[in-house]
């Protein structure tokens, strides 16, 4: 922006003649969005301030979007109920929270071992992945629109060490989405809490673990003060995509242009996200084991029946499920064409990197 203001007086001393046409006039909108996430947490509830900021700045002030952290309008996992009822106009939340209404939702969010980051974004926005969400959510009068990723995520902070299977029988577990379905078949008891409420559930011990993102976040909300566990790889969490819900009346009452900018915020706040996480969590990690946390892979048993148990419940959701179908049969289509060439480029340069 500097190079710009620069380069506009250099043009202007030099006698240039600059015109600027009369611009539109546009209407004062004002929106409330819900977020589901803490104020605490700057990077992923970031994501909406962004959203509001660049829209704002996108029209010279006149489409405003007020944030507001998940509890403060509605409850942190009644967004999609509020902005399909159009109780506020926006929102900005995690899918797989309403996992509860149609298991295809998380599927929006991220699949235990499915697509990563970059793939997910590229099945959204690049392959048929965005048609294929937009009509499912029109069930439910909502557009839906990038909303960030915190990438892959960590297995979480267990207070107790699990060295196999039997470890997880009854154990009290925050987990959402799949995940938990998969936790609670592998003999866990899974628990739906929303980022705020997680540590005191924790600190107390009504809960003996509970996975919430990414060091950066984890370190914020404390867990390594009262689990000192923190497990990898977070098999559920391959690359989690966050999205902004819009109703569908507001949006159609919207003026093209206050449209094309709440786009074009929204794919920036969706990139900056993920840029910011992976520029925050090695120090937050190299922080949180040098303060006592025990970094720990899941067990091989662990992991070979929590993945075969994810193609069950896979299967047996596609059989009843159409639209669970459609979504799952188009990503993994997806995936086997994009392992294949990660399989080629990606993988083989990252392990070499690693390796020398
Ligand atoms: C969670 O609720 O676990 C997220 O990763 C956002």
């Amino acid at each position: 922006r500097d190079f710009l203001k620069t380069a506009g007086v250099g043009a202007l001393a030099a006698g240039a003649s600059v015109s600027l046409p009369a611009r539109a006039e546009g209407p004062t909108i004002k929106w409330r969005l819900a977020s589901s996430f803490p104020k605490s947490l700057d990077t992923i509830y970031g994501g909406a301030e962004t959203l509001s900021r660049r829209v704002a700045e996108l029209t010279d002030g006149r489409f405003e979007i007020r944030v507001f952290a998940g509890g403060e309008l509605v409850p942190a996992f009644g967004v999609l109920d509020a902005v399909q009822q159009n109780t506020v106009e926006c929102g900005h939340t995690a899918s797989y929270y309403y996992y509860g209404k149609n298991k295809a939702l998380a599927a929006e969010t991220t699949l235990p071992f499915g697509l990563n980051t970059r793939q997910l974004t590229s099945w959204v926005m690049a392959d048929e992945g965005m048609g294929l969400l937009r009509e499912m959510f029109a069930e439910y009068d909502i557009l839906n629109f990038p909303g960030g990723s915190t990438g892959a995520q960590m297995g979480g902070w267990y207070r107790r060490e699990i060295k196999s299977l039997e470890d997880l029988k009854g154990l009290k577990i925050r987990i959402p989405g799949f995940g938990a379905e998969i936790f609670s078949r592998l003999g866990a008891v899974p628990q739906s809490l929303p980022g705020g409420e997680i540590y005191p559930s924790l600190e107390r011990g009504a809960i003996d673990a509970a996975e919430w993102t990414v060091p950066y976040d984890d370190e914020k909300l404390g867990f390594h003060k009262v689990a000192k566990y923190y497990y990898y790889p977070g098999w559920w969490e391959t690359g989690t995509h966050l999205v902004f819900y819009v109703n569908k009346d507001q949006w159609a009452a919207l003026p093209p242009s206050y449209q094309a900018a709440f786009e074009v915020a929204a794919n920036e706040a969706h990139l900056e996200m993920l840029a910011r996480y992976d520029a925050k969590n090695p120090p937050a990690l190299q922080r949180l084991i040098a303060g006592g946390a025990e970094l720990r892979r899941f067990p091989d048993d662990v992991l070979l029946k929590a993945y075969e148990t994810a193609h069950q419940v896979y299967a047996e959701e596609a059989e009843k499920n159409p639209v669970f179908k459609r979504l799952y049969d188009s990503m993994m289509a997806f995936q086997e064409r994009s392992d294949a060439w990660w399989g080629v480029a990606e993988l083989p340069m990252s392990n070499l990197r690693q390796a020398v």
